[in-house]
């Protein structure tokens, strides 16, 4: 049984990380909540909305966080004497969703990467490496990797995918744009999309981004739906998450120096072109319309 008080550790010591595997996280621990309570359902209504708070806490910036548990928890709202299965059915949908979430932008990213070549993807991103995975079924590619600093979360991308038979060149974030005119694409994650497309992903992103357009590379995100964020209207109204400045460099060598550890940074969404999510592919600046149910073929990109 996953406690609250373990899930919510685990995600703030970055244990589990990546923002679909932090929601799904948090939702299990919700699910076991619910599943192993003894008491009345008042009490449970009351365990829940405080473990929401809780889970919600751990990582400001992932709004995959937020989406999930509240979608977990929505149950709350409603009648009583009903609780405990909602909240049993509501967290069961969201898991199963969320991992057939990843699947299915894996299979509708992997066309846009229609032909051999190279794509470079930043950090670690479970759905960029489902995309590049599998296009690679399909064609000679070979992935470019970056190391991801402070966390180095890179290196889990190059295992990763080579456990998937693709191709890996791994690379320190500062060759970004020296590599740029050998890649074909950029595809990445994200942890959150404001409704104008704006997209916030881990530090470095934007530069990646900015490369990518000097050199004419197209740009994709490959994001679930519930990593859209209904209150940003920009990204400007989404928290970039700071971590401790010991995750950066030790103070005493860098001589008493002050270190800025931000987590995310905002890539605006005119460098995006394509938004990848399990519902369709769509620009930036129409991703709240997934929200609305499945895209109609005018949402639907062509590669
Ligand atoms: P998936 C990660 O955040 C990375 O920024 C990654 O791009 C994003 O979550 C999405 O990952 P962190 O937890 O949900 O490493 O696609 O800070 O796996």
């Amino acid at each position: 049984m996953l406690t609250v008080d373990r899930a919510a550790r685990d995600i703030e010591t970055m244990r589990v990380r990546g923002a679909g595997r932090i929601a799904r996280h948090a939702v299990q621990a919700l699910h076991d909540l619910a599943a192993s309570h003894e008491g009345s359902e008042r009490a449970l209504a009351a365990e829940l909305g405080k473990a929401a708070r809780r889970l919600v806490a751990t990582r400001p910036t992932a709004v995959s966080l937020r989406n999930a548990v509240e979608e977990a928890t929505a149950p709350l709202g409603g009648s009583d004497g009903e609780l405990r299965p909602a909240v049993l059915s509501a967290t069961r949908g969201f898991l199963a969703r969320s991992v057939a979430a990843v699947e299915a932008i894996s299979a509708l990213g992997a066309r846009l990467l229609d032909r051999d070549g190279s794509v470079l993807t930043h950090c670690n991103s479970a759905c960029s490496v489902g995309v590049i995975a599998k296009a690679r079924e399909q064609h000679d590619l070979r992935a470019i990797v970056t190391e991801t600093r402070p966390r180095r979360q890179g290196l889990l991308t190059a295992r990763q995918l080579r456990e998937r038979r693709v191709p890996v060149t791994f690379i320190v974030d500062g060759a970004v744009n020296l590599v740029m005119p050998d890649v074909d694409w950029v595809v990445v994650g994200a942890d959150s999309v404001a409704l104008n497309g704006d997209v916030v992903n881990k530090v470095g992103t934007s530069l990646v981004a900015l490369s990518a357009q000097e050199h004419g590379v197209p740009f994709y995100v490959a994001a679930e739906t519930y990593k859209v964020d209904r209150r940003a209207r920009t990204g400007r109204d989404v928290r970039i998450e700071e971590r401790d400045p010991r995750e950066v460099a030790d103070a005493r060598v860098l001589g008493g120096a002050r270190v800025f550890n931000p987590v995310f940074d905002v890539t605006p969404g005119p460098l995006v072109r394509r938004i990848i999510t399990e519902r369709g592919i769509v620009p930036p600046a129409r991703v709240g319309d997934v929200l609305r149910g499945p895209p109609g073929r005018r949402a639907r990109a062509k590669a």
